[in-house]
């Protein structure tokens, strides 16, 4: 026995997945936890998930069960890593017996931009011609574009980023929606053309934040993660997926979602619509964003209220089909 092995910390496992956006993200996770623990060894370990294999079907048929997650919790389960870090949007709502949300980071922008042809670099949404064709496989972008802008045409789009710009480029396009933050993060920014307000489109649950993964109780974990935490964003973020979790709404299902927090009052917007666009319910509520995940329930039951439940078994057949 000698006194040095025991007293040397041992290597942090990271999962992530491949892409590009995943590793920056993931590099941005640990050269945070690099700065805030000097002397910790925090190493990355990539893994490809389902939804990196998966590229030619719509988003909406292979289903959500953890698509982008799946084989990231395997790793943690079976001792290989030690935490994974997500687009917190992609995580599902309910976690695999024995994982937990460990902490959500400081969020970027989490709108959703348009980003034009250069044909069309005079025009916004408000303006695209008639019949002009946007490309998205986001089922909650189509639906409230479809009820603001029934005059477009929508195409769906599947690939990383870099993919969808080119198809774009290429003129398959007139235009596309991609989430500001995803952009921010690639240094592309610069593509971000309009900024969709949120009274045009809601923005999907957890989008713009980070979700990190860990086992449940791992309190070495834990402690560590609170050097990355935002409690503003956790605490929206927590009643956008009570929100969701509550509707059972999976993450490829159009439900999207506003919060704000002022002073101490969290609001939390939502909405459910129909594929067509043509019904679209929504409703706010507020309170202590110490209540936050009540908040959620509140507005996914206020939602109910007004017709969500029809309008998403609706789609459920739908998409089944
Ligand atoms: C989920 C959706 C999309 C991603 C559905 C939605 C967009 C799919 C598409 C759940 N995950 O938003 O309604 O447009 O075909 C995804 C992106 C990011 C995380 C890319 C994007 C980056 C932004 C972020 C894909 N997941 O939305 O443009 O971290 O929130």
């Amino acid at each position: 026995m000698t006194s040095s092995v025991s007293a040397e910390a041992r290597t942090i496992r990271i999962g992530s997945r491949k892409s590009q956006l995943a590793l920056v993200q993931t590099h941005w996770v640990r050269d945070r936890l690099q700065e805030s623990y000097p002397d910790r060894k925090f190493e990355i370990h990539t893994m490809s998930t389902q939804g990196d294999k998966i590229l030619d079907v719509a988003l909406a048929k292979i289903g959500d069960k953890g698509l982008f997650t799946k084989e990231l919790e395997v790793g943690m389960l079976a001792g290989e890593t030690d935490f994974a870090v997500h687009s917190l949007k992609d995580l599902p709502t309910n976690l695999p017996e024995g994982l937990m949300l460990g902490c959500v980071t400081e969020r970027e922008n989490p709108a959703d931009a348009l980003v034009v042809h250069e044909k069309h670099k005079d025009k916004q949404l408000d303006t695209l011609p008639e019949g002009a064709v946007v490309g998205t496989s986001s089922l909650r972008r189509l639906a409230q574009l479809r009820h603001h802008y029934p005059h477009l045409e929508f195409k769906d789009i599947r690939g990383n980023l870099n993919t969808r710009l080119a198809k774009l480029d290429e003129g398959n396009y007139d235009a596309i929606i991609l989430a500001v933050a995803g952009l921010q993060r690639l240094g592309m920014g610069d593509r971000v053309h309009q900024i969709i307000p949120a009274e045009v489109s809601l923005h999907a649950v957890g989008q713009g934040a980070l979700g990190i993964e860990c086992r449940e109780g791992d309190a070495e974990i834990l402690e560590l993660l609170k050097a990355i935490e935002d409690v503003a964003t956790t605490q929206r973020c927590l009643a956008e997926r009570a929100f969701l979790r509550s509707l059972e709404g999976g993450c490829q299902v159009p439900i999207g979602v506003n919060t704000t927090i002022e002073g101490d009052r969290l609001t939390l917007t939502g909405m459910v619509a129909s594929l067509d666009g043509k019904q679209l319910v929504k409703d706010s509520v507020s309170g202590s964003p110490a209540d936050a995940e009540t908040l959620g329930v509140n507005l996914a039951n206020r939602l109910r209220e007004q017709g969500a439940t029809e309008i998403l078994e609706v789609i459920f057949r739908e998409i089944a089909r």
